[in-house]
């Protein structure tokens, strides 16, 4: 490990001059004159991802990295860049429905420290020995779907960097990874890595996006690891701001705080179960049925339904409240499932144009949809996430019961009529309800992963040994995991660069 006050001991290159973890110091503004800059009148130093100094609570891990990095690369890095996970409080798979969501972002993040080279290849380690170094040449990047690569999610984002800024002589980089969001875990893992290259690309390359844009750049650009995502974890991982977590709204894009209310906690806990989403086809099955949901109803009100691909557009289009689209899906869905064969009847269309109209890559083999089921879901949880932005604000008598209950009902939801959740995810926010808890839920895509609970302060201690007791004590797969999975966590700060 470097010694940063006795440089002369050590590698002085490789040390930084620690200041007093402020939380985030901005030592650099926006430089103007890089390459790539839009000129844009209403953007202010806000509006860009902070460059920042190294905290005294980052430096022992930073110094490792660049450990790694010297020893790899025989030099120090240029830069390094950083980006959160995130928890979502309410709010879920309806961000691909264009609806608003209400997340936080988490203390666990991905750094990335990195240089330019000039032989114009991608040369990526990560400080986890389990994942093997990868090198391409800067023209050759092919993100290849057809298998789990972990570094396909930089390439996700080296990409999207690149062809939002037409770059055709991207400069090469020489790469150190360091993760400790939980993998598979419904805490956004892989978005942090997503913006984390998308931000080592634009510094690299001498370029200055706000975080708006990045933030869209970076959703758009991990959908080419195949799964259809709505944008939230990317817009919290570059808008994310400490002590308060965010209501983010889309098309445009814009983020407003949420105070939490005092005297809480919030507390998450892994159920041990890994959902690998880009693994499998139940998320984009899900947006897929959503998306059908959404045509099949606007045929049946004589709209142009080719047009309509979210249950969000087709509420805009019809003019109506989320309490009437509840209506009008009772009216117009049947509870049980559809057949592909009926859905193209009522559509119209055949199944080689359904592909076109509605389905993705790999939703082409699904038979049956459950319309009504996942419609209900997004539009009453669409409603909860505003009424609880809007108790957050408010604050009124019982603000906490009422916010609790908001949670139970989304997980309840998330579970009968989204089917996201599983056994273990059911016990566990059970389990955190009856160790008091005022609401708990699964957090993220589900279908294993985290549930986020809110305690009152002064029973977190008492939770989070019940909650020890009950699921984790007596399991040894899921008690040798125990510090990464059962913790309290507050709103923590978005994306940044860092010069050394
Ligand atoms: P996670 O938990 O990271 O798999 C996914 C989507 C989100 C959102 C949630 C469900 C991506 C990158 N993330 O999150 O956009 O739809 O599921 O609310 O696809």
């Amino acid at each position: 490990m470097f010694e940063a006050e006795n440089e002369s001991e050590t590698d002085a290159k490789c040390s930084f001059v620690p200041i007093k973890d402020s939380g985030g110091v901005v030592i650099q503004s926006p430089d103007k004159k890089v390459r790539g800059y839009q000129s844009d009148n209403m953007a202010n130093e806000t509006d860009y991802p902070p460059t920042l100094k190294i905290s005294l609570s980052q430096k022992d891990r930073f110094d490792k990295i660049c450990e790694v990095f010297h020893e790899r690369f025989g030099s120090d890095p240029e830069f390094y860049c950083r980006a959160p996970g995130r928890v979502n409080i309410i709010g879920e798979h309806i961000d691909y429905c264009g609806y608003s969501v209400l997340p936080m972002a988490i203390e666990q993040d991905i750094v990335i420290a990195a240089s330019t080279n000039n032989t114009g290849e991608i040369v990526l380690l990560n400080t986890d020995p389990d994942y093997r170094e990868f090198s391409t040449k800067v023209q050759n990047v092919d993100i290849d779907r057809s298998t789990l690569r972990w570094y396909n999610y930089f390439l996700c984002g080296f990409r999207g960097i690149v062809e939002s800024r037409k770059l055709d002589n991207a400069v090469g980089m020489n790469l150190v990874l360091d993760g400790t969001v939980p993998k598979s875990a419904g805490l956004s893992s892989s978005s942090a890595f997503v913006c984390c290259a998308g931000l080592a690309t634009m510094r690299a390359n001498g370029l200055q996006i706000s975080k708006v844009e990045l933030a869209e750049i970076c959703t758009r650009c991990e959908r080419y690891i195949g799964t259809q995502g709505g944008g939230m974890d990317q817009s919290i991982a570059f808008l994310a701001e400490r002590k308060t977590a965010k209501h983010i709204e889309f098309n445009p894009l814009r983020a407003n705080d949420v105070q939490l209310p005092d005297g809480v906690v919030f507390v998450i806990t892994n159920s041990c179960v890994e959902m690998q989403k880009a693994a499998t086809s139940h998320y984009n099955i899900r947006v897929v049925e959503c998306r059908l949901a959404a045509q099949i109803i606007a045929k049946s009100k004589n709209k142009e339904w080719k047009e309509i691909r979210k249950l969000g557009d087709l509420q805009k289009n019809l003019g109506v409240s989320l309490e009437e689209m509840l209506d009008i899906v009772d009216k117009e869905l049947k509870t049980q499932p559809y057949l592909k064969s009926e859905v193209c009847e009522i559509l119209g269309v055949t199944e080689d144009e359904l592909k076109d109209t509605s389905l993705s890559d790999n939703t082409l083999h699904i038979t049956s949809f459950k319309l009504h089921a996942r419609a209900k879901h997004v539009f009453s949880e669409a409603n909860r996430v505003l009424q609880f932005a809007e108790i957050c604000g408010d604050n009124p008598d019982g603000a906490v019961k009422l916010l609790g209950s908001l949670m139970n009902e989304s997980h309840a939801s998330c579970r009968d009529l989204y089917e996201c959740s599983c056994t273990e995810l059911d016990e566990l926010t059970q389990l955190c309800v009856q160790s008091g808890a005022l609401g708990s839920r699964l957090t993220g895509a589900g279908w294993g992963g985290c549930a986020v609970s809110m305690v009152r302060g002064h029973r977190v201690a008492d939770f989070l040994s019940k909650v020890y007791e009950g699921y984790y004590a007596n399991d040894p797969q899921r008690k040798v995991r125990v510090q990464e999975s059962l913790f309290t966590t507050q709103p923590g700060s978005g994306a940044a660069l860092y010069i050394p």
